[in-house]
């Protein structure tokens, strides 16, 4: 009766809050009309109750029936149990849930650290070598001028790998950058507060700062202090094999800059202006990162529209590049995100009228390529009453989510179209679970912050692979994510705190799915790329997310 079984019964893995809502999933059809609570140690069953109606999900074949044990608020460790079905999981309920996961995913970043040994006091035994030294970087033909010929080097050291391939990407930095900063801005005394045991803990500084300023200091180095214009990326010309960072030494390149590159390096340079120099040790950076927004805004004023175009560039220029492309035609909406944080930190009104003509267009989900719902996050915290039209706009979005929870069959926000599944989905559910905290914070209604952690739930195993989707969390989390460090590192449980891409139904990476219906296209195999990557830009919000919600039980 005792035995754990899991896979027909989905929950939240890591836990629910003791104040918060509490659901369960039986992903099969059943006869059973309840589920009862039990509790791990004892084996009391502290809670029964009803399970809803079976309904059939809208995004694959799968049968579901619902638990709600909200109103079940002990503390300790826990099981779902099912009559005919089983037990589900072990999870927690507490009223700091999920400090460790929300540290977990944080230290992720640190793990992505390109140019420094990770030490063991900080790696465990994830410790390794530097990786790539960056120090000697070719001036690609593509990005070649007066001051900076083709095959000149310059040093680009440091910064976080983006993903499972060790190549760096402005784009891709750009809306991470502004996740992990609006973090700090919505809960600075939270962020100040908390600590991941990273290298620069106890230096007076934020972490989650000292992990940030990591990588912006590699991305003040991808300027061109010559006309200010930023280069696209830093790259090999092809994926490195499957070793760990610092093994390959083939040549690294500055590829052409571009403007959306640009933009995204204004405004995280803007943003980080201003969060800077609230410290004295941080001022003279500070100072640094907004002369380089002005310097980079003009560039792009003058280059309104550079776009990078991979398969462009390669008829021209040798050699050909074939990494992670990040190419972007539609530039108006890094315009609005850089303008605004330039806006906000310089207080120039001016900035105001280029970003006011977009006010009255709908708000969207955050994504690398589409970050005006960034600068639309930004103008909310600091002008919360402002702009009413942007106001409704974004509460347009939130209430959307909000709807979409009571009829979707794991009754999360994640969900309300089938086009959220796709590369890098559980990108989508944590950038979802952003928009929700901040409508909460804006509004100071609950039903945003449960909607935030029915996303939350999601993520961490009430969806329909029954994955908690963050390695080393919860009982099934992936094992082979597509990370070559992991993979490459011999030591069996993959590097932790790093969430996978998710169900994805397009399945670009050709490996073998055993479901493929939206809402379960997912494998944990190595080949799988399309599914199982892990990436910075997916990291962010489930990092904002999840010391948010944080940071919200303290108050
Ligand atoms: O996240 C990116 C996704 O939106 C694109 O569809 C996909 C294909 O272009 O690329 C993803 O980004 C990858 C990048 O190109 C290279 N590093 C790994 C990234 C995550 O898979």
């Amino acid at each position: 009766v005792f035995a754990q079984q899991g896979e027909s019964i989905s929950i939240n893995q890591v836990g629910y809050y003791t104040q918060g809502p509490k659901i369960c999933t039986v992903v099969e059809k059943v006869t059973a009309t309840e589920f009862f609570i039990v509790n791990s140690i004892t084996h009391d069953t502290v809670f029964n109750g009803r399970l809803s109606e079976g309904q059939v999900s809208k995004h694959s074949s799968l049968h579901t029936k619902t638990g709600d044990f909200s109103r079940l608020q002990g503390e300790g460790r826990f099981y779902v149990y099912v009559p005919g079905v089983g037990n589900s999981y072990l999870f927690n309920i507490g009223p700091r849930v999920l400090a460790p996961a929300a540290v977990s995913v944080l230290k992720g970043f640190y793990y992505q650290r390109v140019s420094i040994p990770l030490d063991s006091p900080f790696a465990g035994k994830w410790a390794r070598k530097a990786g790539h030294p960056d120090d000697k970087v070719q001036i690609h033909p593509s990005a070649a001028s007066a001051e900076r010929p083709a095959g000149s080097t310059f040093s680009s050291s440091g910064g976080w790998y983006d993903a499972g391939d060790y190549n760096k990407y402005i784009v891709n930095s750009g809306i991470t950058m502004g996740t992990l900063f609006n973090l700090y801005e919505d809960f600075p005394f939270y962020s100040s507060a908390t600590q991941y045991n990273i290298p620069e803990s106890f230096n007076g500084i934020p972490d989650v700062l000292d992990e940030a300023i990591y990588n912006l200091r590699w991305m003040l180095t991808m300027q061109d202090p010559n006309d200010g214009g930023v280069y696209h990326k830093l790259t090999n010309a092809s994926f490195d094999g499957t070793v760990m960072p610092g093994v390959t030494t083939l040549p690294r390149y500055f590829v052409q800059k571009s403007t959306a590159a640009t933009l995204d390096f204004v405004a995280v340079t803007a943003q980080a202006a201003r969060i800077l120099s609230k410290y004295a040790s941080l001022k003279a950076l500070g100072d640094s990162c907004l002369h380089a927004a002005l310097f980079a805004y003009e560039w792009a004023e003058m280059h309104p529209n550079q776009v990078y175009n991979q398969d462009q560039m390669n008829q021209q220029y040798q050699p050909t590049i074939s990494t992670g492309a990040y190419g972007d035609q539609h530039l108006e909406d890094e315009r609005f995100w850089a303008t605004a944080e330039l806006l906000i930190t310089t207080q120039h009104e001016r900035y105001l009228e280029v970003i006011q003509q977009q006010f009255d267009q709908a708000v969207t989900i955050p994504t690398w390529s589409n970050v005006r719902t960034m600068g639309v996050l930004s103008i909310l915290r600091y002008y919360p009453q402002r702009f009413k039209q942007l106001n409704k706009k974004f509460f347009a979005l939130a209430d959307q989510y909000v709807s979409g929870v009571p009829g979707n069959a794991f009754r999360t926000a994640m969900g309300l179209s089938t086009k959220e599944f796709n590369w890098g989905s559980n990108s989508n559910a944590a950038n979802q679970g952003m928009i929700l905290v901040a409508a909460y914070q804006l509004s100071g209604k609950q039903a945003y912050l449960d909607a935030a952690l029915s996303n939350i739930d999601y993520l961490l195993g009430r969806n329909a692979t029954g994955y908690c989707f963050v390695t080393g969390l919860g009982t099934k989390s992936p094992q082979h994510p597509h990370h070559r460090p992991s993979q490459a590192d011999g030591i069996d449980a993959p590097v932790p705190g790093l969430l996978v891409g998710g169900p994805n139904p397009g399945m670009q990476d050709k490996c073998s799915y055993t479901f493929t219906e939206p809402e379960r296209a997912y494998t944990d195999q190595w080949c799988s790329y399309a599914s199982n990557e892990i990436a910075i830009n997916w990291n962010a919000p489930i990092v904002y997310l999840l010391n948010a919600v944080e940071a919200l039980q303290g108050k």
